[in-house]
């Protein structure tokens, strides 16, 4: 049913408003929301359904008489706050003034400076002696500000504001919050838009997680989350908000800088994004808050008795107030105060300056105040403030609510001028011409109070920490004999891990700290067994009989379960491993996740989380299970992942292996913990499993080393009447095909062949890089020869075959003086059985022996008439299209 705005009663309407008025007068707001609560069961007796959006009045959600006090002394906070826009905006134009490349936000921190500085002053805590930090989430572009706030502070020195996003050399700072590269300083990289959001949510649901399950204590440390109304656009914004009020997250605040504006022009110029983005979270059942207008609009809405004002402000689209917000007194006056007669007398007591000085919410610190204490002590779910502020406030006519407003990076000095008078900055011509940073003399009292401020919050933020105890693995022999000495023993690699990880589990040290993370998979992997022993997460325990009770297997929710069940969100399971991941840091506690999935879904999918994840310095393992192309069988196109390998070996920090074998897995998984837990190195892996079962090799003597390097020789396979040699190398699904193969060369065509297992060619060629580059920088030296070199020494043809693209083996062709031919899986993926797909693509034994005689004829080893026998023998249909056609 859809309401009608005309009133065709409105003696009736009135009625029932004053005796609404009348009810909560006498009784309190309790009994109007009683009487409310009832209407609406009334209404849905006799069928009236509302179909009206979830928001309130286009005005502050807390009302002036219980805004209560402000506890810190307005005029310094006003003006330490006027001295790090400032410093912020010079360090952009400096930084834009000498080298015109380097670009860099104004727009993004004028906006959000009294949004920080209340955060800074007042609530977000740093770890002092009785707890640990809140942890806040920082609007990237934003960074400049934070930067401004750390010089006034002393943590940063000029020459590093000077060298903002110089960062080559090491002096300089960087443009986006980057853990890598700001070590000690930044937490969270935030600089791609919506990682932020979705990272904030799960952070706070691991705090959680690690109190219930008794390993850390949280007290009521928070997470704040300052973030842009257009990056709530972003999927990744906005996939989590219904977990936050599921696991009732009100260790959690978001808000949101809602200037109404993004890079291009307005979010929503047809529209109002802080109404949608209020409906947005209302549904998702969060707390509410909205601070829209400043304090001196309260005389304003005290005398606004018949709602004029509201009707005009709810009448209004964003692309509007944006041009309202650009414009001066006169503007306003004539066009939103003039457009009704009421409107224009409620202000006509006004000047054009103070219509012009009207401020919105977002930029007063009363109203931020008391937003943030409501949102504070607001119990059982997450709050989010949708604040509205104004684009490149106080930038003039260059930046303030302009279009181009994001994009503005060099003010021209009669703006700087206009802009030191908006805030009373001390600052001469001269120092505003050599764009001068603004330090605060030592014994001022802005500088006093600032101290203060910080002292009673703990101490300095942001600040990244490193220092979490080692936690011991057991003794690979302990946990990992049924795959050390598999002696043929039948199994896949994903049951392997799964077995791994169900031993570490039981290692009273390390299991505790092991997180398995699952995306609605872990029967496909067989974990299910995982669900008793270690039960599943919930915050509540399970409040249900589970159907499967009686089973060995049962279907076990519990508030210590160790187990992260993430249903089916990628992003989600992702953001929550990089909770895991970071413990060690965030929590001063080193967790060790493992979190599998289908491999196509990983850095297909979610890569950008993952390359966050790096930034982030991330200790865990991702497992790509069900990987490669051919051995997926049946699943098809989307399933079928290629690629993963590739973009792996793009990522510094993370460590990829392919392993055929049980015992190479084992090793790899030991020594990457290791790693990783023990030697606390700022790495993670990422190891792809297969589900096909064939029997598995104990590990050879020695092995163990090259294993981890990359490549190890598995067998060398004679010919008796040897009339060439080949290498052949192979990784993961597809290893078993060339060792097939060397048999075939040898009873079929005399050739000898050395097999060697590949576990990773991103590794190999890595280590390849660094040797070569060492070399060249030092001609003068021994020449160095890395692992790849000394496995493949001399000229007999190499052929890689992998179930990867063929750029995955081309890693390491560079770096051998033979001849180097790859086989793999380019093209789309498709169902059908593994056999024919290995054929399809061109990587199974026959292409493999096909490869390594045609290899043989550059070398005047065979003829060419031998490689057409083998094509006809094999059957191999030569007219086919190439698979990566179609
Ligand atoms: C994933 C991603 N896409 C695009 C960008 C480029 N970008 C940086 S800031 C910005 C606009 C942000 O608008 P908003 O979130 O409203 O923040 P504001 O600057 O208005 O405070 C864009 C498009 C990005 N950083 N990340
Ligand atoms: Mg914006």
């Amino acid at each position: 049913m859809r309401v009608h705005d005309d009133d065709s009663d409105p003696g009736e309407t009135q009625e029932w408003l004053d005796a609404l008025d009348a009810s909560v007068r006498a009784g309190g707001k309790e009994r109007g929301l009683y009487l409310l609560k009832k209407l609406e069961e009334q209404a849905q007796r006799l069928g009236i359904v509302a179909h009206v959006q979830p928001y309130s009045a286009y005005r502050n959600t807390i009302p002036l008489e219980e805004q209560g006090a402000y506890p810190g002394d307005l005029d310094i906070e006003e003006k330490i706050t006027s001295i790090m826009r400032w410093n912020a905006l010079a360090m952009v134009v400096r930084a834009n003034q000498a080298y015109g490349e380097l670009g860099g936000h104004i727009a993004s921190y004028a906006s959000a400076a009294e949004i920080f500085e209340i955060g800074f002053n007042h609530f977000f805590r740093a770890a002092d002696a009785t707890r640990g930090a809140d942890l806040v989430f920082f609007q990237p572009h934003s960074a400049p500000g934070v930067y401004a706030r750390a010089f006034l502070e002393g943590r940063l020195t000029e020459e590093q504001l000077a060298n903002y996003r110089q960062e080559v050399g090491g002096r300089g700072l960087s443009s986006y919050p980057h853990p890598w590269l700001m070590p000690d300083f930044w937490q969270f990289p935030t600089g791609s838009m919506g990682i932020g959001p979705i990272s904030a949510i799960y952070q706070a649901r691991f705090m959680r997680y690690l109190e219930h399950r008794g390993i850390a204590a949280m007290d009521d440390r928070h997470v704040f989350g300052v973030f842009g109304d257009g990056e709530m656009d972003e999927p990744e914004s906005i996939a989590a908000l219904t977990l936050a009020t599921r696991e009732k997250l009100d260790n959690l605040t978001f808000i949101i800088n809602c200037n109404l504006q993004r890079l291009d022009g307005p979010v929503r110029g047809n529209g109002q994004i802080i109404q949608e983005l209020e409906s947005l979270f209302i549904g998702a059942g969060w707390n509410v808050i909205k601070v829209l207008w400043g304090s001196d609009w309260d005389p304003l809405f005290a005398r606004d008795t018949h709602h004029a004002l509201l009707r005009q402000l709810a009448a209004t689209v964003d692309g509007q107030y944006q041009t309202l917000g650009a414009n001066d007194g006169a503007y306003n006056q004539s066009h939103f105060f003039g457009l009704d007669p009421e409107l224009r007398a409620l202000v006509a007591h006004m000047t054009l300056g103070e219509i012009d000085a009207l401020k919105r919410g977002g930029h007063d610190f009363r109203k931020l105040y008391a937003a943030l204490r409501a949102a504070r002590a607001h119990r059982d779910g997450p709050t989010v403030v949708l604040a509205k502020t104004k684009k490149g406030y106080g930038m003039g006519g260059v930046g303030e609510s302009r279009m181009t407003s994001h994009q503005q990076k060099k003010l021209d000095l009669d703006t700087l001028k206009v802009f030191r008078d908006r805030f009373g900055l001390a600052l001469s011509d001269d120092a505003l011409a050599n764009m001068r940073f603004y330090a605060l003399p030592e014994g001022s009292r802005e500088l006093e109070y600032l101290r203060e401020r910080r002292a009673a919050l703990g101490g300095h933020l942001p600040v990244r920490r490193d220092a979490a105890a080692p936690v011991m693995i057991p003794p690979l022999d302990r946990y990992g004999q049924f795959a050390i000495h598999a002696a043929d023993h039948e199994m896949s690699t994903t049951t392997a891990v799964v077995r791994l990880i169900g031993n570490l589990l039981r290692d009273p040290a390390l299991g505790p700290r092991i997180v398995p993370i699952v995306a609605d998979e872990a029967r496909t992997f067989g974990m299910a067994n995982l669900f008793r022993q270690i039960g599943i997460y919930s915050p509540v325990g399970q409040l249900y009989e589970p159907e499967d009770a009686a089973s060995m297997l049962r279907y076990r929710e519990a508030k210590d379960g160790q187990l992260l069940e993430e249903g089916i969100t990628e992003a989600g399971a992702l953001a929550s491993w990089v909770a895991a991941a970071t413990a060690y840091s965030v929590h001063g506690v080193a967790m060790l996740p493992f979190y599998i999935y289908y491999s196509m879904f990983g850095f297909q999918r979610v890569g950008d989380l993952i390359w966050a994840a790096a930034d982030q310095r991330s200790r865990g393992f991702l497992l790509g299970a069900t990987a490669g192309r051919t051995t997926l069988g049946g699943e098809g196109l989307q399933h079928q992942d290629g690629s993963s390998h590739l973009v792996a070996a793009t990522i510094p920090n993370c460590r990829a292996y392919d392993p055929a074998f049980a015992c190479e897995l084992a090793v790899i998984i030991d020594h990457g913990a290791r790693q990783m837990m023990e030697q606390q190195d700022d790495v993670f892996y990422y190891v792809t499993v297969m589900n096909e079962n064939y029997p598995q090799p104990s590990l050879r003597d020695g092995a163990a080393a090259d294993i981890v390097r990359g490549m190890y020789k598995l067998q060398s396979t004679a010919a008796p009447d040897n009339v060439a040699a080949v290498r052949l190398l192979g990784s993961g699904a597809i290893l078993r095909e060339v060792i097939a193969a060397s048999a075939l060369l040898r009873d079929d065509w005399n050739v000898t062949s050395d097999v060697f297992s590949v576990t990773s060619f991103s590794e190999l060629a890595r280590d390849a890089r660094d040797v070569d580059r060492a070399n060249r920088l030092e001609p003068a030296r021994e020449p160095r020869r890395s692992h790849v070199e000394q496995c493949l020494d001399g000229a007999a043809p190499i052929i890689a075959a992998t179930d990867y693209v063929r750029a995955y083996p081309q890693l390491i062709a560079s770096y051998v003086g033979a001849p180097f031919v790859a086989l793999g899986t380019d093209g789309f993926g498709r169902s059908d059985t593994r056999a024919a797909l290995r054929g399809f693509f061109e990587n199974d034994r026959r292409h493999i022996v096909v490869a390594a005689l045609h290899a043989l004829t550059r070398q005047q080893k065979i003829s060419t008439a031998t490689v057409a026998e083998a094509i006809v023998r094999y059957e191999i249909d030569a007219a086919t299209l190439a698979p990566w056609t179609h």
